[in-house]
């Protein structure tokens, strides 16, 4: 069992402190003089850690999770050979705070700027903040973040044609390559360790959100230079013919390449882990997909009836697979962790005309959960949750209740440490598959609106505001009155009991306020009669 192991590395460190003479002469007492002595067992090296995070991946996209409709026979692969959460969360509906979340193992409605977050957004983590690779990094490890970003970079007005700091390494990542924000959002430049990549000094990068720069195309003006029609935001400036959120002027030399960036990120992954070290590595490795603008690789293009967001799932599994392969031709694949996730749920329409509702079919991206990225109901924040450790994870479907917030706590202790993470819990043995005693509780967020879940239970307090997101089509969870549903008859979210259930009802609330604070609700108390 991996723990008694960890247990035996703090003990070793222990004797390692205790006085060298003492030491010698026990050790010529007890094992009859130096020629004897046992030299001790190497201590173990640490797991490796991995977590693969997709970027709106919904509960019901990945065949393991009842898609018909997409092949994603390597995360099946992981699915079905590790642990598959049926009730693993994400901390929000949308990117920002989710990440947020993953990476401090704090709620993201306890920081008020943890919303969807513009390119010119600064650093949302506090440089003073623990975080996941800053608690690895002192467990003795190397840490890396490949691909999407959207934490803020900078501490106001961004250059980004020097060193951009503060950013990923300032919080813990030794090495970076990312996107600054979003695929739909400028700039659209990798940037590596603080550099914008491939950037030529002689057309230096300038960007704005709130006015464009004299004489660039925009999306809403030229239409006629676009490939990919916008439908609703996404009209500012374009690059390869795609139009994005933000304006940008300049860096050509380093703009990205659309349908090449699953390949661009997969290739960096993989030479990450190939770089050889004497110490373990935490990677997370930020999958851009199925996010729009939805752009597979030509090679990928058909591989479903469903369009580009279908395709770009198909890419996502197959670099997942190249990923995994590379992990086992190392001989890494027995000593490594794997998280696979997404940062919240599904949307089919979010802001290009790419046919994804049209040609969506009978696919249920959110499974059997009512709901979508944006949406306090179950599919904003329900999401693919599995871990995976060859030789060292048993399959298994676990219904224990388990959310990313909790992987501070828990990759704490499979490295030997404590961290006491406010809201992180300590789930090792739930991620491991030896136990099923998942979270009590759990709030959830969606656009800076808060549920609660317990048990089998979920309040959603009452919410001004539109109940369904035109433009996305999605049912946001916004309603006059609380909802209370009970999952275990009702995983839809169908009957609200709130009316029958009062007791409960007030009972949900008493307790959501007692973790959320008061006032986070319109839930009037006449409700509550
Ligand atoms: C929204 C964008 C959407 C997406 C989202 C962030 C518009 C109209 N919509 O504001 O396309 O970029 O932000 O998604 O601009 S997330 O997964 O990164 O949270
Ligand atoms: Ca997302």
């Amino acid at each position: 069992m991996y723990l008694s192991t960890i247990k035996m590395t703090v003990n070793t460190k222990k004797i390692q402190q205790i006085p060298l003479l003492f030491c010698l002469v026990a050790c010529m007492v007890g094992c009859g003089g130096p020629s004897k002595k046992k030299t001790a067992p190497p201590e173990p090296q640490k797991p490796n850690i991995v977590v693969i995070y997709l970027d709106d991946l919904g509960y019901g996209d990945m065949g393991a999770y009842g898609s018909k409709a997409i092949p994603t026979p390597n995360m099946d692969a992981l699915a079905n050979g590790g642990v598959r959460f049926t009730n693993g969360y994400a901390s929000s509906a949308t990117c920002s705070p989710s990440r947020y979340a993953l990476l401090t193992g704090s709620y993201p409605w306890r920081n008020k700027n943890a919303k969807i977050l513009p390119g010119t957004a600064p650093l949302l983590i506090d440089t003073v903040q623990q975080t996941i690779p800053k608690m690895l990094k002192s467990q003795g490890y190397e840490t890396a973040i490949v691909g999407k970003w959207h934490l803020g970079l900078g501490t106001g007005v961004v250059d980004w044609n020097q060193e951009i700091s503060p950013g990923p390494n300032e919080v813990g990542f030794d090495y970076s390559y990312i996107m600054a924000a979003t695929q739909d959002r400028v700039p659209t430049v990798y940037i590596e360790d603080g550099k914008v990549v491939n950037l030529d000094q002689n057309d230096p990068i300038e960007v704005s959100y709130s006015k464009n720069f004299e004489g660039e195309p925009t999306g809403k003006d030229n239409p006629e230079l676009l490939t990919m029609k916008w439908h609703h935001g996404h009209n500012n400036s374009i690059v390869n013919g795609i139009p994005r959120i933000g304006y940008m002027k300049g860096g050509e030399s380093a703009k990205w390449s659309d349908v090449d960036m699953a390949d661009h990120f997969l290739a960096k992954a993989q030479a990450y882990v190939k770089s050889k070290r004497d110490k373990p590595f935490f990677l997370y490795y930020a999958m851009q997909q199925p996010h729009v603008p939805r752009t597979p690789h030509p090679r990928f293009v058909g591989a479903t009836e469903l369009g580009p967001r279908g395709d770009v799932i198909v890419e996502a599994d197959w670099c997942v697979g190249q990923f995994i392969k590379t992990l086992e031709e190392e001989g890494l694949l027995e000593n490594t962790l794997i998280v696979l996730s997404s940062d919240n749920g599904p949307v089919l329409n979010d802001g290009y005309y790419d046919d994804a509702d049209i040609k969506n079919g009978d696919h249920k991206a959110a499974g059997v959960l009512r709901g979508g990225k944006y949406s306090l109901f179950e599919a904003g924040t329900r999401v693919p949750f599995i871990t995976y450790w060859k030789g060292k994870i048993e399959p298994k479907v676990s219904d224990a209740m388990v959310c990313q917030l909790d992987l501070m706590a828990s990759l704490a202790a499979l490295t030997g440490t404590d961290e006491n993470a406010s809201d992180s819990q300590e789930m090792l043995d739930v991620l491991l598959g030896n136990s099923v005693q998942g979270r009590e509780d759990l709030v959830l967020e969606a656009t800076s609106r808060t549920a609660y879940r317990n048990g089998d239970w979920v309040f959603i307090p009452a919410y001004k505001g539109p109940a369904i997101q035109k433009q996305v089509k999605i049912e946001l969870g916004n309603s006059p009155e609380a909802l209370l549903f009970n999952l275990k008859d009702d995983p839809g979210q169908q009957n609200n009991l709130a009316t029958t259930h009062p007791e409960k009802l007030r009972e949900m609330l008493a307790k959501y306020e007692a973790i959320r604070g008061a006032g986070h609700s319109d839930t009037k108390p006449m409700e509550l009669k």
